[in-house]
């Protein structure tokens, strides 16, 4: 008999939750791993096109496939008292899990996704309830907090915890055999919209606020014919936007990111593209941006963090401000419409006072592009993270949490202020022709 396993997408306690093409990828790769040899359920707390949050005309998608979360205001965690913010629970009413594990027990296995360090909370919800519906099941997490935090996510009471990109504990568990070439499993859900796609893992940098490169050790590229293969799934799923969630999409553009999207222009395939976790400007060449313009990419986000060159040079040297000038024009030219291009820029850095964010804001917009404030998280293990210790206790995840980090560090009305100009630069450009 096959086993009998579920796929959990916890719900998220946060001040703030949108759908910016979330999907749990790393949960779905692990299972797709297991095609044909276990049967799946999935709750995906976080799924908009389930009947419950596709019928509420305010969490409808915009025109690229993003949109609000279902959610509940509930009173700040003791730790996060002072932030002057609504604490919200995102996702599927807690009730809807409980009556789908009555109905579809019994289970052998449970595998959680995990995300932002801060999000555990969901995830201790999720595992309360399993245990006291189905409690034969056998409790697995994976992902970002538990490799993070892993002494922290020991305590929420899971039968065993996969860190990092080994999955190797996790198959003797289950003492089953992967398949590696499988895409992730995307016929989990019963409506698609929106897919995900990673061509690349790692990255070459190693920025100072940054986890990736501890993590997934050196930058390497994922089998481009996998990659083509999910592709297809996900197309014939009728999914009209994929988020790419590659850490370094564009480094070494030449042996990946090209032949794939020369692939899909071969194939004639029709999806919108988008970059949410932040291209780097540096490779975006006049050749590159035709390729990618024509084959499909609708929305492009730069990392670029600040215009300082000494806080550019003292956090790892991704990207300088002419770089990106360049990457613009580069975009431009090629028919991209510039509202469709944003500059990422951290706010609430432990570095602050060389950041010059005023002045990056201003620059961004001066190359007539959008900028979005992206409030830094400190993460543990990082150069970053770990100065944020004389401001917060890195020790409770909770206080990673990404809006409570730059008000604990510039003062609530310094983050609004900020958070205005920024709004108010951003109208003072063309609005994009589709949001
Ligand atoms: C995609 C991504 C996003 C997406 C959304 C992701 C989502 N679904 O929520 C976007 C772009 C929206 C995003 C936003 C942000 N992000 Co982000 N993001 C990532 C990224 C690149 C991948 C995360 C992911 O999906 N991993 C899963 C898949 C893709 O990974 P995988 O390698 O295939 O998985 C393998 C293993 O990890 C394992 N595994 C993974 N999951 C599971 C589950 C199970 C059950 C098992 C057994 C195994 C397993 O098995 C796989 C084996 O191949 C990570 C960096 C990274 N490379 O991990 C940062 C990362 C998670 N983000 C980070 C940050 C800082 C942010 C932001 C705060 C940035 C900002 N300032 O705005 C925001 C916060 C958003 C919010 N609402 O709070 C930090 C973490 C911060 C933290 N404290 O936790 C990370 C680690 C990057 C970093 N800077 O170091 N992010
Ligand atoms: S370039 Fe991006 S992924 Fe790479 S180390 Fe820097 S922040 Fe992390």
């Amino acid at each position: 008999m096959m086993p009998k396993i579920l796929l959990v997408n916890p719900p998220v306690y946060d001040f703030a939750a949108y759908d910016f093409w979330l999907k749990p990828y790393g949960l779905l790769s692990v299972a797709g791993y297991l095609r044909g040899k276990a049967e799946f359920k999935l709750f995906g707390y976080l799924d908009r096109s389930h009947p419950f949050a596709a019928k509420q005309k305010q969490l409808e998608s915009d025109h690229w496939g993003r949109g609000r979360f279902f959610c509940q205001q509930i009173p700040n965690p003791p730790c996060l008292e002072e932030i002057p913010r609504y604490f919200r629970r995102f996702g599927l009413p807690r009730n809807m899990f409980v009556d789908f594990l009555k109905e579809e027990r019994p289970f052998d296995l449970v595998l959680i996704q995990t995300m932002m360090t801060y999000w555990y909370q969901g995830v201790k919800e999720v595992i309360q309830d399993i245990r006291n519906v189905c409690p034969g099941a056998k409790i697995i997490l994976g992902g970002n907090y538990v490799t993070l935090c892993n002494s922290h996510a020991q305590q929420l009471g899971a039968d065993l915890l996969v860190t990092g990109t080994n999955l190797e504990p996790l198959w003797q568990y289950l003492e089953m055999t992967p398949d590696s070439n499988q895409p992730a499993l995307w016929e989990a859900y019963e409506q698609l919209n929106v897919g995900v796609l990673r061509l690349t893992d790692g990255c070459p940098f190693n920025c100072t606020y940054c986890c990736v490169p501890r993590i997934y050790g050196q930058f390497k590229t994922r089998p481009l014919q996998r990659s083509l293969a999910e592709l297809k799934l996900l197309a014939n799923r009728g999914v009209e936007n994929i988020a790419f969630y590659d850490d370094a999409l564009l480094f070494e553009a030449e042996r990946v990111l090209i032949p794939f999207l020369e692939e899909v222009l071969k194939r004639n395939i029709k999806v919108g593209f988008h970059s949410p976790n932040g291209l780097n400007a540096r490779f975006i060449t006049k050749e590159l941006a035709e390729l990618m313009v024509q084959a499909g990419f609708k929305t492009f986000y730069l990392g670029f963090e600040s215009a300082s060159p000494l806080w550019q040079q003292r956090t790892g040297s991704k990207v300088f401000s002419d770089e990106l000038s360049k990457a613009v024009r580069h975009l431009t030219a090629a028919g991209a419409e510039p509202a469709s291009i944003t500059a990422y820029q951290l706010l609430g850095h432990p570095d602050a006072d060389i950041q010059q964010l005023e002045d990056s804001m201003r620059f961004a917009n001066s190359l007539g592009i959008r900028g979005m404030l992206a409030d830094f998280s400190p993460i543990p293990g990082t150069p970053d993270g770990e100065a944020a210790r004389q401001w917060v206790d890195m020790d409770e995840p909770l206080l990673h949490n990404k809006t409570a980090f730059p008000i604990t560090l510039l003062g609530f009305d310094q983050t609004n202020r900020l958070k205005d100009l920024q709004r108010k630069l951003n109208r003072s450009l063309p609005e994009p022709r589709t949001r």
